[in-house]
Formats: structure tokens, C-alpha cells, sequence
């Protein structure tokens, strides 16, 4: 029987360990301290903490096709800073402006901003080195797939350009379609392209990928809505955040709107809609489903 605490365990051991890895100065080989001080960067904000979902989910859809977790590392790895990128500069004062994340301080607090936006510069840049590398994957087209996904994941039509709308929305007047198209772009286009590029791997046919988009999708409105129901429910450092920018639009949120009971009742209905996007899969897809499980139960 599938074991998610297990499985995430290992997923995670494994994303930390590479992470560390290639992020050694020796890898990176730059030359002098300029280098050595963007490479420690980099590793303050990706290593030693977070969750590693977004691997998790690449290498439980490369799983459906029998795709080894050693095979599915690198791509993983990839996404995975492609989101530490992400947050550093989400941390920095010209966006969330916060000091703290993973309980330690941000990239931008811990070196400063300029090594923070090069950090993330890096890690972005970096991710694409290793897709592009014939050790991701033996097949040339494979690898152009796979940078091609990720790139419209994190790109205009995706993650940044739902930060974008997400800045613009602080201005107010946005309806709800505008708040689901931006949480989909900002937050649902990474966990997509994770999800897609784990198919890509594993050779999915167009009816396997397009079921697996189905998942992805639900899944990751499924992680957005948990994500605002923890926004009033978690901690009071959480209920502090809710009380700037998360305010303004989380007065329009599907928390405010259903209140907390209807917002869960829709989250347990789309974390439903996500596991049977994957009937035709069986066992195989057993990982998928706790994982989006996981997104309904999760607590931080
Ligand atoms: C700066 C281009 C750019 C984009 C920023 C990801 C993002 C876009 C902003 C983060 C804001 C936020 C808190 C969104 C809610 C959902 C989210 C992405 C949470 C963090 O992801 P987790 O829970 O984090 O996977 P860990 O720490 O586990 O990696």
C-alpha cells in the first residue's frame, strides 16, 4: 500500500541532497568570492527546508510510467528551484516585503536585496542548465519538452504573470474569475507544469497528459483554497499576514464568501474532482491522489 509520509520523506531527503550537491561552489565553478556569496544565496534560499510538493508530484506522475526515482531527480530538482526562486523574490521589500521563511530569515535579510534578486536570478537560470544537460534525460526532445513546460509554467502565462495580476489586484476590483485566473497562474501553472513534466518523462500518450492536466489543475486549486483556508485558521503569525495585502483580496476569497465550513466542503469536492481525473491510471496513480489528499489535510 502506498505510504505518502514515507514517499514525501524520501522525496524530500532526496531534492535536499541534490540541491546540495549541485550547489556546491565546486559545481558552479565561479571564480572568487563575488560567486562563492551568490552560491551561498542560493543555498540558504533552497536548501534546509520546504515541503518539496512540487518534486514529489513530478516523480509520483513519472511513477504511473514506471519511471525510476533516480530518472526523475534532476527534472524535479529543476522545479524545485524554479519555487525557491520564486519565494526569494516574492520576500523581497518590492513585493511581500517578509523577514522570515521556513522559520529562517529571508535571502534578502540574511545577505541583502541585490544578492537576494541575483539568488533568485540563478536558481531560475540554473534550472533550465539542468534540464538542458543529456543526464536529465538520454532524448534531445524529451529534454526541449520538458524546458518548454517549465518555461510556461514560470513564465508571462504563467507564475510571474499571475504575480503581476496579483500586484495589480491590491488596487482592488477584482472579480472572482480574476482571483481564480490569478491563483492559477500564480500558483497553479508551477504545480501543472510539475505534474505535466512527470508524464513528459514518462513517454505519456496526448489522453494520458491531458488526464493528468486534469488532475494537475484541480490539484492545484486544491492547494490554493487549503492555502486560504490556513490563512485564517494556522497560526496567529498567519492571521497577522491576512492582515495586509492577503487582506484586501482575501476579502473576495472563498473562504469570506462560503465561510470556513463551505470553504472546506469545496476543497474536499475539488480534491475529488482531482482523484477521479485518474481512474484510467489504477495503483499506479495511488501516489497522485494522496498527494492531493494531502493538499485538503495539510496544516503549513
Ligand atoms: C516572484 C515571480 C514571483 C512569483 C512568486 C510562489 C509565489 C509567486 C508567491 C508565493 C506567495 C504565496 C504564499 C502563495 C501561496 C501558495 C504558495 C506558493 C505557498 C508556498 O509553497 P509551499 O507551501 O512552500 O510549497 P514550501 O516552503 O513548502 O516550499
Amino acid at each position: 500500500m502506498y505510504d505518502f509520509a514515507a514517499d514525501s520523506a524520501d522525496c524530500a531527503r532526496a531534492i535536499e541532497a541534490g540541491l546540495s550537491d549541485y550547489l556546491s561552489g565546486a559545481r558552479l565553478s565561479g571564480p572568487g568570492p563575488a560567486a562563492d556569496r551568490v552560491v551561498a544565496a542560493m543555498r540558504h534560499g533552497s536548501l534546509e527546508g520546504g515541503k518539496r510538493l512540487r518534486p514529489l508530484l513530478l516523480r509520483q506522475a513519472a511513477a504511473i510510467f514506471s519511471v525510476p526515482r533516480e530518472t526523475s531527480l534532476l527534472a524535479g530538482m529543476a522545479v524545485e528551484m524554479v519555487h525557491c526562486y520564486s519565494l526569494i523574490h516574492d520576500d523581497l521589500p518590492a513585493m511581500d516585503d517578509d523577514d522570515l521563511r521556513r522559520g529562517r530569515p529571508t535571502v534578502h535579510k540574511a545577505f541583502d536585496d541585490a544578492t537576494a534578486i541575483l539568488a533568485g536570478d540563478a536558481l531560475l537560470t540554473h534550472a533550465f542548465t539542468i534540464l538542458a544537460d543529456p543526464a536529465c534525460h538520454a532524448d534531445a526532445e524529451v529534454r526541449i519538452r520538458l524546458v518548454a513546460e517549465l518555461a510556461a509554467g514560470s513564465g508571462v502565462g504563467g507564475m510571474v504573470g499571475g504575480q503581476m495580476r496579483d500586484i495589480e489586484g491590491e488596487q482592488g476590483g477584482f472579480s472572482e474569475t480574476d482571483i481564480a485566473t490569478m491563483q492559477a497562474m500564480k500558483t497553479g501553472a508551477l504545480i501543472r507544469a510539475a505534474v505535466r513534466m512527470g508524464a513528459i518523462l514518462g513517454g505519456a500518450d496526448p489522453r494520458a497528459l491531458s488526464a493528468m492536466t486534469a488532475y494537475a489543475e484541480a490539484a492545484g486549486r486544491a492547494f490554493q483554497l487549503a492555502d486560504d483556508i490556513l490563512d485564517v485558521t494556522a497560526t496567529p503569525e498567519a492571521m497577522g499576514k491576512a492582515t495586509g495585502k492577503d487582506a484586501a483580496l482575501g476579502k473576495q476569497t472563498v473562504v469570506a464568501r462560503l465561510g470556513l465550513d463551505g470553504a472546506r466542503a469545496m476543497l474536499e469536492a475539488i480534491v475529488n474532482e482531482a482523484i477521479s481525473a485518474l481512474r484510467t491510471f489504477g495503483p499506479r496513480a495511488d501516489g497522485l491522489r494522496a498527494t492531493a489528499r494531502f493538499f485538503a489535510s495539510r496544516e503549513k
